[in-house]
């Protein structure tokens, strides 16, 4: 088990040097945009008016990624994951809508150009609205910035933009989804690994959300059962229903070896109202999250999650995620360290 630095959208080389600084082995990139202008710097591509906006399809390439994988390589860093492609690239997939196959296709060229370029894990969501809070600045300890969710008003909002899906036309489309891909995805050699949905209720904005809760994912992970499948697994999402059901949920898939990586965050409250919290505080004990994945054996990558926004800080947070990382760091090593002296 280790721990690494995440949910970049964007990359710098200073970013790089600032995990490498905190001690992470390893990153992971979130839903990278390779056409826009911050990415095609960063791989050394000529931005063009061409690159935006986004066609409703797109693959990665093994070339884009394999730059980006040296990039990190160069900092002595793994490149753990990439986690998601864009939404708009799979949302016709999720929802069952004209343009899906395409969108199939350039998945699974996407999932090939993975095992090419050597990246082993590639996170998804089946969520086509994505995350969803009521607030972004509520206040949390010392008056720090934490985002929150009401589901009184968030049940109160229809955006309009999507059509709507029932549980059973979700269901359909992604088992549609995972049985065209999972097939590719075990020839490349590598991991897809589903993230709940977040927050976990059963539908917001007309669109069923079906992954919320332990009997749902248990229900994918018997559905597309392969070592190729597996979770994303998130404390802060599961816990946002309930703590005690996501340390069940968390013993289970951990001991079935299905756990591919975890987001480690906390909350405080829980539906129908939660904030987010400090890792060392609020409904998650990340001690007990740790220590169960280590009696499971967990050999993946854990990273926090929404840190909440300090004093000082980055968008990205920077400060937060030295605080959160370096915690979780040291509970491993404690871990260890216990582990080892029983023998
Ligand atoms: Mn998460």
């Amino acid at each position: 088990m280790r721990v690494a630095a995440g949910q970049f959208r964007e990359l710098t080389q200073e970013d790089l040097a600032f995990a490498r600084q905190i001690g992470c082995a390893g990153v992971t990139i979130n839903k990278p945009d390779f056409d826009s202008q911050a990415w095609t710097g960063f791989l050394g591509k000529q931005f063009t008016a061409a690159s935006g906006p986004r066609a409703p399809t797109r693959r990665f390439s093994a070339l884009e990624l394999a730059t980006l994988r040296s990039a990190v390589e160069a900092h002595g860093l793994v490149l753990e994951c990439i986690e998601g492609v864009p939404r708009n690239l799979l949302d016709r997939v999720m929802l069952g809508l004209p343009g899906a196959e395409e969108q199939v296709e350039d998945f699974k060229a996407t999932i090939r150009a993975m095992g090419q370029a050597g990246i082993p894990v590639l996170g998804y969501n089946w969520i086509p609205d994505g995350v969803w809070r009521t607030t972004k600045a509520d206040h949390g300890r010392g008056g720090a910035l934490v985002t929150g969710y009401d589901d009184r008003l968030g049940q109160s909002i229809a955006t309009g933009t999507l059509p709507p899906r029932d549980e059973q036309a979700m269901w359909a489309n992604w088992e549609r989804f995972i049985e065209a891909v999972l097939p590719v995805a075990e020839g490349a050699g590598v991991k897809l690994s589903l993230h709940p949905d977040d927050p976990p209720v059963p539908e917001l904005d007309g669109v069923a959300r079906i992954f919320r809760d332990e009997a749902a994912l248990g229900r994918a992970l018997a559905f597309a059962d392969s070592p190729n499948h597996g979770l994303a697994f998130c404390t802060g999402t599961l816990a946002q229903r309930s703590a005690d059901g996501m340390m069940h949920a968390l013993g289970r898939f951990a001991r079935a070896g299905r756990i591919h990586y975890v987001h480690l965050r906390s909350v405080a409250g829980a539906l129908p109202r939660f904030t987010e919290a400090f890792i060392d505080e609020g409904k998650v004990d990340a001690v007990a999250v740790l220590e169960t994945l280590a009696e499971a054996g967990f050999d993946g990558f854990v990273i926090d999650d929404h840190v909440p926004h300090v004093v000082g800080d980055t968008v990205w947070g920077h400060r937060s995620r030295a605080y959160a990382t370096g915690y979780i760091a040291g509970i491993i090593r404690a871990l260890e360290r216990t582990k080892g002296r029983m023998g």
